[in-house]
């Protein structure tokens, strides 16, 4: 619009229209329009997909909180600049001349099981099912990092990816950092592959961040700039995004890696309204997946059939950073039951029968409870 227009000069451009802290509280009964919107946008992986040790991309978990960029490969660049002796412009085959590795790596967004919450933050209302498994391929961080060569005062390196927009009013690139003793460590990934194909667009392609043993906001997607600084990152994703807080004020606690979890896949036939299952009263195998945190294994995993315990059993890690199967062969009574699964991983962490409360719904390990009626 021309500076003519009498209209367009009547709109304010300091200030913005969206949301700010103080609207956005705990709420409690029916899920919003606005809640509701979200959950068209994002994807959880069916439970069902939990029989598969690797998720088939078309079943993995998305979540994205802006629109997916438009990228195009022939102008695509990842640059890393900042506090290194030779800043970098790599196109996506200058990428592809590193080491190449692949990683089967768990990922679990940090606000599954947010909808569960009571009263819950009005955001994406995950249920269970923000999780997923990939192979995933791509080059070492620190093989690209080596070739930059990082200067002493590096404290910090933040990752952008392309994708922009607002949240609580502030406008912000997605983007988290990492401190220098991680982003150097052998498992974090450049990865341009997910399951052998090239990423999806809504996967991050052509290149993003895998933070193995992380909850998945530290996997940026869509990255397209590095940048070592020599402070903190105050990116919004880093700063206001992603902590445990008792309240809107708590300055709260960073969300790093993954809590020790289990889910199993719901047995039998589900009623299509409620989900409730109907299983016949057959001897059967209850099954699914328990993960924990920065490689450490689960150990043990239990299933509750109301209230009473028993023992699973559970596959040793093939993989660091996966998901592992465990098992129960379930005799079922007639009538109505409850089951749940808790899994304990080797330092003695154990899922919560109920969530540990937070603002903003994070990192809800609480023990999956499935309604089933035996016919
Ligand atoms: N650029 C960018 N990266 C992102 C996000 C995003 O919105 N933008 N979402 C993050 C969050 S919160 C999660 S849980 C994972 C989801 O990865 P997936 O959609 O491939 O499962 O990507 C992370 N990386
Ligand atoms: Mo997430």
């Amino acid at each position: 619009m021309s500076d003519s227009n009498p209209k367009a000069a009547a709109i304010p451009l300091t200030r913005n229209p969206f949301h700010c802290k103080e609207s956005r509280i705990p709420i409690e009964g029916a899920f919003t329009r606005e809640e509701v919107q979200l959950a068209l946008r994002q994807v959880e992986m069916p439970l069902e997909a939990l029989r598969y040790d690797t998720t088939p991309v078309g079943l993995h978990y998305t979540l994205n909180h802006f629109d997916i960029p438009a990228l195009e490969a022939s102008c695509y660049r990842l640059t890393v600049s900042g506090r290194v002796r030779r800043p970098l412009s790599l196109a996506i085959d200058d990428l592809l001349r590193f080491p190449q590795v692949t990683q089967r790596v768990t990922l679990e967004c940090a606000g599954n099981g947010r909808g569960l919450m009571t009263p819950r933050y009005p955001s994406m209302p995950w249920m269970y099912g923000a999780i997923g498994t990939a192979e995933w391929t791509g080059v070492r961080l620190r093989d690209v990092l080596a070739e930059a060569e990082l200067l002493p005062d590096a404290v910090e390196l933040s990752f952008y990816g392309a994708d922009r927009g607002f949240d609580n009013g502030v406008e912000h690139p997605y983007g988290r950092s990492l401190k220098p003793e991680l982003a150097l460590s052998e498992d974090v990934l450049i990865a341009f592959a997910m399951n052998g194909a090239p990423l999806s667009a809504q996967h991050g392609w052509p290149l993003r961040l895998v933070v193995p043993g992380w909850y998945g906001m530290a996997s940026v997607k869509w990255l397209v700039r590095i940048e070592a600084i020599d402070r903190p990152f105050d990116g919004y994703q880093q700063v206001v995004g992603y902590h445990y807080r008792n309240s809107a004020d708590d300055p709260g606690v960073p969300v790093t890696s993954l809590r020790v979890k289990s889910l199993m896949v719901p047995p039998g036939i589900p009623d299509w309204y409620t989900g409730t299952r109907i299983v016949d009263r057959d001897a059967m195998l209850v099954s699914g997946r328990a993960w924990s945190g920065n490689g450490v294994p689960v150990v043990r995993v239990e299933v509750a059939v109301d209230e009473d315990w028993y023992e699973a059993s559970v596959e040793p890690p093939s993989f660091r950073f996966a998901w592992q199967a465990w098992r129960f062969k379930w005799h079922p009574v007639p009538g109505e039951h409850e089951l749940l699964c808790r899994a304990t991983d080797a330092s003695g962490a154990t899922q919560p029968l109920a969530p540990h409360w937070n603002w903003n719904g994070m990192g809800n390990n609480a023990c999956q409870r499935v309604r089933v009626f035996v016919r």
